[in-house]
């Protein structure tokens, strides 16, 4: 039934040695894609076969697909793992990769390119039962009356987000009439530039929510599960820095019932493969807000609590193998935590590329380091500012938190700058540690922080 025996692992950094991990224990064969800026990097002499596919700029190499296809061809390969961002989304190359006669390890480009146009996806969901956030799944129309008694309708605030746009690109908050025509045109012109489409929909705003996220697998043979959620609330401008599994403090009853709905959405939609419904969690009901259609960066912290690799699953799929388990076989154990390191200063968050001088890693019981750095090693100024992943498993989240804490006073990157002290603080935030910080906390501590105030919860 193996319909490939060569992955081709179109990314960089710590998700292409993810992906070559998963390849080697499956018996695969795993050929990593690179720029020149990448050549001779530390994940490719783990992979069984190196391809440079162009210049050190993304759009020349992690995002040229024919380069990719090339490889691909060049190297045999039989299937092709996009990893996270660069193309990990983009329909047009999963519909290439197919035509190509290649498999691609992740859904259909249909499925992609439905979760792209925010407004479908959100149709698809009301569809199969999914709880949204209120307001029309129809694209805002032109006249400025209409708009105004969509927004009335709704109830100030508002956001106005681009059907194009999703990861907190292109919207924008209306809290009274007054304001509406404006933000309208304004974002209106932000999302025809940014995103080739000028179209709009509008919803409720939510003051103060949880970030709470369900993952789920789904084979081609009509079986799909929930491996539960992740509560990635602590973000900055956009960017998670810390998530963790489960998400404390909220209901079973409730979590098994969005978690249930979001399993009947797959069967609904046809999914297969990996994918994330993102949800915003308020006063005790969550709405739905994206659909992510590749695995994630904080996959690892659901790994740890259910015991199942998200990845070698998402590959298994790809050869047409059906999920090793059922629903009633996941039994999430303990509290996960996830910190993201990123090479960047911990107080200005300014880029900090260059070479890693000296290195330790750290290492104890539930205790993970997904990362591809290693002493020696030159961060390129050209991508991504993640080195590496922390993830702390517990039997309590006091346990986790308490082995992040550890494990982030053992870690040493010397020769460019971190925000591990950054995560440092995060575990002896008082507010994170009483569990379910809102997706503004984590900027407002950081607001106090600049002005002196020294660790006010
Ligand atoms: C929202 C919202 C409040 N109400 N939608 C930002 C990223 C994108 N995925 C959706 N985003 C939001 N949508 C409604 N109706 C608040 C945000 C939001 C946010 C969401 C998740 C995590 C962090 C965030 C930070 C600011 C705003």
């Amino acid at each position: 039934m193996t319909r490939f025996d060569t992955v081709l692992v179109a990314n960089r950094g710590e998700v292409a040695l993810r992906i070559i991990r998963a390849c080697r224990e499956l018996g695969l064969r795993s050929v990593a894609a690179h720029s020149a800026a990448d050549r001779g990097a530390p994940w490719l002499a783990l992979a069984d076969e190196a391809i440079c596919i162009g210049a050190a700029p993304s759009r020349d190499s992690y995002l040229n697909i024919p380069a990719l296809l090339l490889a691909a061809e060049a190297c045999k390969a039989g299937a092709v793992h996009p990893g996270y961002g660069f193309l990990s989304e983009n329909a047009s190359f999963a519909q290439a990769v197919e035509d190509a006669g290649l498999v691609f390890i992740g859904p259909t480009a249909e499925s992609i390119r439905t979760m792209g146009d925010k407004i479908a996806a959100k149709r698809a969901m009301i569809e199969a039962g999914v709880p949204c956030v209120p307001g029309p799944d129809q694209p805002l129309p032109e006249d400025a009356a209409e708009i105004e008694r969509i927004a009335t309708q709704i109830g100030y605030p508002v956001i106005v987000k681009a059907v194009g746009g999703g990861g907190g690109r292109g919207m924008r908050i209306v809290r009274s009439p007054e304001a509406l025509a404006e933000a309208i045109a304004v974002t209106r012109t932000e999302a025809g530039r940014a995103f080739g489409r000028a179209d709009l929909y509008m919803e409720r705003f939510l003051e103060a929510p949880r970030h709470v996220e369900i993952q789920v697998l789904c084979d081609t043979h009509g079986n799909a599960v929930s491996l539960g959620e992740r509560d990635c609330s602590m973000q900055r401008r956009h960017q998670k820095v810390v998530e963790e599994a489960p998400a404390p403090g909220i209901s079973p009853r409730v979590l098994r019932d969005v978690a249930e709905r979001c399993v009947a959405a797959c069967r609904h939609i046809g999914y297969r493969g990996a994918g994330t419904f993102e949800f915003l969690y308020e006063d005790g009901a969550f709405y739905f807000i994206e659909m992510n259609t590749r695995v994630q960066v904080e996959h690892p912290v659901t790994e740890m609590v259910t015991g199942i690799d998200i990845v070698r699953e998402q590959i298994r799929i790809a050869q047409g193998e059906t999920l090793g388990f059922t629903q009633a076989n996941i039994a999430p154990r303990g509290h996960a935590i996830e910190c993201r390191i990123n090479a960047e200063d911990p107080f200005s968050f300014t880029p900090s590329p260059g070479r890693i001088m000296a290195l330790s890693l750290p290492g104890g019981p539930g205790l993970r380091v997904d990362t591809h750095i290693t002493t020696g090693y030159t961060v390129p100024s050209q991508y991504d500012s993640l080195i590496a992943k922390v993830i702390a498993h517990g039997a309590t989240r006091e346990q986790a938190i308490a082995r992040m804490a550890s494990a982030l006073t053992e870690l040493r990157v010397e020769g460019i700058a971190t925000n591990a002290p950054l995560c440092a603080a995060i575990m002896q935030d008082a507010r994170f540690r009483a569990g379910g910080a809102d997706i503004h906390h984590l900027e407002r501590w950081l607001a106090r922080r600049a002005a002196g105030g020294a660790d006010a919860g």
